[in-house]
């Protein structure tokens, strides 16, 4: 720094002489105006620095020291800025005398978060706009995130929270194209659509008071006949009855039919109902005649007490909770052949009657 002041001292001594000079000397024409100014211009600075008073001298080093430098606090012409001691190349005006922007790889504290010069992209770590390029900014971070829908990023969209694509098996339940991902068995879902649930009528034929097995009575033991007979024609999963008692039927006991919106199939695959709305609003697609072998059964009657709903019929037609095949005791039935209302409550039937069960499965 020291080398370049001592080197431009002379001039703003010369420059205001020589004005002088040419102001005197008017007239003078332009073929020997050069030749005179110059050899003035040495005499005069010659004469300037011998005759001088030691006051003017003093006067002529004061304005020297002065002279315009990066530095000095003052925005000189080539400057952008001059913050004296504070330009600093992580301020406002870096140490050079320009001003800190966005691009010029100088790290602008506060207002910058990055600033990797030409290398700034909207691709890259550091953006055209000197942000780190983060998930969530709409701005692809190329070889880091594999998206960035910015604001629209969920787990449940296309472009996850964490600026990945989403896919099946993520375990992230991508709403717009899938109905489930979750690899636990027991939540049935496969290739992220909802297994369906099967159903089917009971190729065996029961009086009210439904033959004992293990302890179970009432609701669970006819479950536990449903759960027989599916196991016996190789159907896996767990299933229960669609029979009421007086205060508990379908409705409040088939949890996981009526939490996800997966579809009834019987056991030849034909779908009967798309959700669990669909078989309680009714119709059936098609009637729930067919056993847990696949085999049709024909006209048959059901024991239900229920309603089409899942909720119990009566209060009282239900074979004293199908412990009794009392003649004297009705229970409701509904008719396998129908897909209206009366696929489930169609009449009463003397406990001492004979009549078939239907099963759905409610689980994995
Ligand atoms: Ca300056
Ligand atoms: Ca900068
Ligand atoms: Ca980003
Ligand atoms: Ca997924």
């Amino acid at each position: 720094m020291t080398n370049p002041l001592t080197r431009s001292r002379p001039r703003p001594q010369a420059r205001p002489l020589a004005l002088l000079l040419l102001a005197c000397h008017p007239a003078q024409p332009a073929d020997t105006d050069t030749t005179t100014t110059t050899t003035t211009d040495t005499t005069a600075t010659e004469t300037t620095a011998s005759t001088s008073s030691p006051t003017s001298s003093t006067s002529s080093t004061s304005t020297t020291t002065a002279a315009p430098f990066c530095g000095d606090g003052v925005q000189d012409p080539g400057e952008e800025c001059d913050d004296g001691q504070n330009n600093a190349d992580n301020a406002t005006c870096t140490a050079s005398c320009f001003l800190n922007v966005c691009g010029d790889g100088l790290l602008l504290s506060s207002v910058e978060e990055c600033d990797d010069g030409q290398k700034n992209a909207d691709n890259a770590a550091c953006t055209a706009s000197c942000f780190l390029n983060v998930c969530g900014d709409g701005l692809l971070l190329t070889s880091v995130e594999e998206c960035d829908d910015g604001q629209k990023n969920a787990d449940n969209a296309a472009c996850t929270a964490s600026c990945r694509l989403a896919f099946c098996g993520d375990g992230l339940l991508w709403d717009a194209a899938e109905a489930c991902d979750d690899p636990d068995p027991a939540a049935g879902c496969q290739d992220c659509s909802l297994l369906p649930l099967t159903v089917f009528v009971s190729s065996a034929e029961f009086k009210g008071k439904l033959p004992p097995l293990q302890d179970l009575q009432g609701l669970p033991l006819a479950d536990a006949h449903c759960q027989l007979l599916a196991a016996s024609a190789g159907l896996s999963g767990a299933y229960m009855a669609w029979l009421s008692d007086a205060s508990q039927g379908p409705s409040s006991r088939f949890l996981l039919p009526q939490a996800s919106p997966r579809p009834f199939v019987l056991t030849n695959g034909a779908t009967l109902a798309q959700s669990w709305t669909s078989l309680t609003q009714g119709p059936l697609l098609l009637p729930i005649d067919t056993d847990e072998a696949a085999q049709n059964v024909g006209s048959s009657s059901v024991w239900t007490n229920t309603t089409p709903q899942g909720d119990p019929a009566s209060q009282d037609a239900h074979c004293s909770a199908w412990s009794s095949s009392d003649f004297k005791l009705n229970g409701r039935i509904g008719a396998a052949t129908e897909t209206d209302p009366n696929w489930t409550n169609f009449a009463p039937s003397q406990c001492s009657n004979s009549a078939r069960i239907y099963c759905f499965q409610v689980a994995f």
